[in-house]
């Protein structure tokens, strides 16, 4: 029998309801004890409202939403209950406490998503699905979580699979009861059969730089001399006041970072300390650590001031991004005497007073990511296991093919072609290794 296990299903913290929910077979019989109802019989997927006991004063903890939900018909699979109590972190340690007393056990992260897995409820990708859409940042990556939790994933790989099953039952059966070689017509057969199936896993495969995109975003950081506009372009971009902005020189001593949303992407932005060379011990760190963060960063916006011509700081700027993924922008183009001659052609001319220009750097600062062959309306694979197991079916694919060219036997091509039907399947998770799995489930949190 597997232990019964329980977890607070909502975030800890005060709120108006929260839910803990508890999966296995005592289930049940803990719901009856907590409420002192040993004739407790709920009827499944019904809303019972139910008072708590405390276990050993007897006194009332709470009155809860109990739904039960029957084995198999539930997350899980198992026997569930869900407890919807007042959001009060007091009660919700208490209840769980009582649930531990009578022998549940907390769950691990992802153990309710992992026993689904277990008990044929969704497949891994599925599951995966569900951590990726209670994690997503912006509504294009749960949409896209969504689809993947509705099968999207698995019904694209179906046919795949069974195309090279076909392929692998072919060249099995020649082993088996052909004389001779395989005619040559059906070589060609089942080479280009193998082609196709490599060009779609491919296909699949292409997509996850958008879908990577969509769910991880970027980080961009805003660097540049002391003065030339950084914290006010944040404070543009962020649609309102956070950081600091003076004419002093100096102003930003430290990094401030937020999350927007350029056409679905999310973006971390980080305003950093202006750039130069400081005697002033705090500024210097914060010098230090733009340098830093201009490194780390997917993206760096240079900002250059237009009102002004280009300083020796300002060159010394340019030629550290250089080797850097960048865009220039050249900003406080509303002031009038603006005497700067663009350094690069790829500048963007904005104004972070008067918004000019900031449409131009939006699509700028996304679209050197944004792959234009991607159908992004289309089903797109966003988590590097898949990617990288439809990158690996493809090479063992296109091995085979090779081989097969070479004139080498079936029991060779086989090998490869057995190869990548483990590794499409390991997507969904048919054949997956159980401390693959426990590597898998670590990535979710507790509750899941
Ligand atoms: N006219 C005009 N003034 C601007 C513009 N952007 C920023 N400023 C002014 O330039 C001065 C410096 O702006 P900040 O945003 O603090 O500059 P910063 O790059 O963050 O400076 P540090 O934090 O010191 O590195 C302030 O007085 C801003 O009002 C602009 O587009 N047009
Ligand atoms: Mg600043």
């Amino acid at each position: 029998m597997q232990n019964t296990i329980v977890a607070l299903a909502t975030p800890f913290g005060r709120s108006g309801i929260a839910v803990i929910r508890l999966s296995g077979d005592l289930s049940l019989e803990i719901a009856r004890r907590l409420t002192r109802d040993e004739q407790f019989n709920p009827r499944p997927r019904f809303a019972n409202l139910k008072k708590i006991y405390d276990l050993e004063t007897c006194e009332v903890l709470d009155e809860t939403i109990i739904t039960y939900f029957q084995s198999p018909n539930s997350f899980t699979g198992e026997d569930v209950v869900e407890i919807a109590c007042h959001g009060s972190p007091i009660i919700l340690r208490q209840i769980i406490d009582f649930c531990l007393k009578l022998d549940a056990r907390m769950a691990d992260a992802g153990e309710f998503s992992l026993r689904a897995l277990a008990n044929g409820r969704m497949n891994l990708s599925q599951a995966e699905a569900v951590r990726d859409l209670i994690d997503a940042q912006t509504v294009a990556a749960a949409r896209q979580s969504v689809r993947q939790l509705r099968g999207e994933l698995s019904n694209q790989l179906q046919p795949l699979k069974d195309d090279l099953l076909d392929v692998i039952v072919i060249l099995e059966s020649s082993i088996e009861f052909v004389e001779d070689d395989l005619p040559d017509f059906q070589t060609e057969n089942i080479k280009t059969k193998l082609r196709g199936i490599a060009e779609n896993v491919g296909k699949m495969a292409a997509t996850f730089q958008a879908g990577k995109l969509l769910r991880e975003g970027l980080t961009v950081a805003l660097v540049g001399r002391p003065n030339v506009g950084k914290s006010s372009l944040f404070n543009a971009l962020l649609g309102h006041d956070r950081a600091i902005v003076t004419e002093i020189a100096g102003t930003t001593r430290d990094q401030l970072h937020e999350k927007i949303v350029i056409g679905n992407v999310p973006i971390a932005l980080i305003d950093t300390a202006g750039l130069r060379e400081t005697s002033d011990t705090v500024e210097s760190i914060g010098v230090e650590r733009s340098k830093r963060i201009m490194a780390d960063a997917d993206l760096v916006v240079a900002l250059l001031d237009g009102s002004q011509k280009l300083t020796a700081e300002d060159d010394e700027i340019l030629a550290q991004i250089a080797d850097l993924r960048h865009i220039i922008a050249v900003n406080k183009i509303d002031l009038q005497n603006s005497p700067m001659s663009l350094p690069h052609s790829k500048s963007v001319k904005i104004s972070a007073k008067t918004g000019a220009g900031l449409d131009e750097l939006q699509k700028a600062i996304v679209a050197p990511f944004t792959p234009q062959d991607v159908e992004t309306s289309g089903f797109l694979v966003s988590d590097a296991r898949h990617n990288d197991l439809l990158l690996r079916a493809r090479e063992e694919i296109e091995n085979s093919i090779s081989l097969l060219e070479q004139k080498f036997s079936e029991e060779i091509v086989l090998i490869g072609l057995h190869n990548a039907i483990r590794s499409l399947g390991q997507i969904t998770g048919e054949t997956t290794t159980e401390d693959m799995l426990t590597r898998i489930f670590s990535t979710f949190c507790i509750g899941k």
